[in-house]
């Protein structure tokens, strides 16, 4: 995506905040061990708004009745750093590549920044981070209430998700077809651990073949930690010890995606370890898949995420039921939550720069939110049933089941971007055995 688009969102940024100024900084290298570092990863809202993908860097706007403009702060690197850790655009280069007002150093924030906070009556800023920035922000703020001359001080605080939460719910063109991008990679990803998983081997090798087919197709990350999980290991919904190996006779729950320029996928398919579902195994499977296909259907603008948990959770309900899990009346059991047990998790998420983007489910009244097209979301009922259960068929024990899709609401309805990853028994079983 080119500068345009994000100045636009810059100059949108500017039109919902208040008169004020608002802090937004780059991500900072985050320590592993000793001296080393995890790999790189951008700030999300700081890239929503900049396209920048560089540490060390500061984005400033400011509002008032008279301006309205943006500034970047950067740290130069001299040669000699960057015999180390690379070139960085630097000032020049970021001006020339960059519709900000200016480009300062970042030396000179601190003075800067007090400059336009005086007469700022609101500073927004990432509030819930501890971070060392917010700290020297709260306390120019707190040397400006005192300073003599300055008529409007910085009392009030807010919080910069405020703004690009609403930004971000509903995705451009643009933003799609990146979201479509890590899609077709994870599919591949998916594709290949059913054809590679077989009795004996490890959930690591499955694991790491998933990474090397994000890495080879240029999807720098995984967009979250991998899930690769045989038979009762399943129903830890955040597994991700991946060690262990599989067995004859499981299922093996894989919940993978990459991400791709900034987007994430995020795809669960759950398959049987020799190729084959059994017939205990498919009555499971097919119930949950029956369940993820209508919750499918229903999704439509004017929709609310409300509407499509209460009804995948009667609808899962209604199956259990069937199958001799749950006992009982829909209505009552509803009501005693006797179905959180084995589907204790939410429906889906909002998708897009984190894989749980951070935009809001319900308005400043407490309204549900309507969905509109542009939205994107992940749809994944589940099912998780120990293998100490006594209350459950034998024959169900020790399965976890989780079906995940992603997708966009369109004018019309909306469209399943992971609608070509294998799904139906038939599918599955046939890619496991190609
Ligand atoms: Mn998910």
């Amino acid at each position: 995506m080119n500068d345009i688009i994000y100045n636009n969102r810059r100059k949108q940024f500017l039109n919902l905040m208040s008169d004020g100024v608002a802090v937004l900084s780059a991500a900072s290298f985050m320590r592993r061990s000793n001296d080393t570092e995890f790999p790189y990863r951008q700030e999300s809202n700081f890239y929503y708004l900049s396209g920048i993908n560089e540490d060390n860097c500061i984005i400033l706007f400011k509002k008032s009745a008279q301006v309205q403009k943006t500034y970047l702060f950067l740290k130069e690197v001299s040669s000699k750093e960057s015999l180390w850790i690379g070139k960085r655009m630097g000032i020049k280069g970021a001006s020339s590549t960059y519709s900000f007002d200016a480009v300062f150093a970042l030396e000179s924030f601190e003075e800067k920044s007090k400059e336009f906070l005086k007469d700022a009556p609101m500073i927004y800023f990432d509030i819930f981070q501890e971070t060392l920035l917010n700290k020297k922000l709260k306390l120019t703020c707190k040397e400006l209430l005192h300073h003599r001359g300055v008529l409007k001080s910085p009392r009030n605080f807010a919080d910069v998700y405020e703004i690009t939460q609403k930004m971000r719910l509903i995705k451009s063109k643009e933003e799609i077809v990146l979201i479509r991008k890590a899609i077709s990679i994870t599919k591949k990803a998916h594709h290949k651990a059913m054809k590679l998983a077989h009795p004996y081997i490890s959930e690591q090798k499955i694991s790491a073949k998933i990474e090397y087919i994000f890495a080879s197709n240029k999807a720098q990350h995984n967009a979250y930690e991998n899930i690769v999980a045989g038979g009762n290991r399943a129903n830890i919904l955040h597994y991700i010890d991946n060690n262990k190996t599989l067995k004859e006779g499981q299922l093996v729950l894989i919940d993978a995606g990459c991400e791709y320029k900034m987007y994430a996928s995020d795809i669960t398919r759950t398959f049987a370890v020799s190729g084959k579902f059994t017939k205990a195994q498919k009555e499971l499977y097919e119930m949950v898949l029956h369940v993820q296909l209508e919750i499918i259907k229903m999704i439509q603008p004017g929709i609310t995420k409300k509407i499509l948990q209460d009804a995948s959770e009667e609808l899962l309900t209604q199956g259990m039921i069937k199958l001799g899990i749950l006992k009982g009346k829909l209505k009552k059991l509803i009501k005693k939550k006797k179905h959180k047990k084995y589907y204790p998790h939410g429906i889906g998420h909002w998708m897009g720069i984190d894989v749980h983007d951070p935009c809001p489910y319900v308005d400043e009244k407490g309204e549900q939110i309507a969905f509109q097209a542009g939205m994107v979301l992940t749809i994944e009922p589940g099912i998780y049933i120990d293998k100490k259960d006594k209350k459950v068929p034998q024959k169900y024990r020790g399965i976890g089941i989780r079906i995940e899709d992603n997708i966009l609401v369109t004018q019309n309805g909306c469209e399943n971007l992971s609608k070509d990853i294998a799904k139906t028994v038939q599918e599955i079983e046939k890619m496991c055995y190609s």
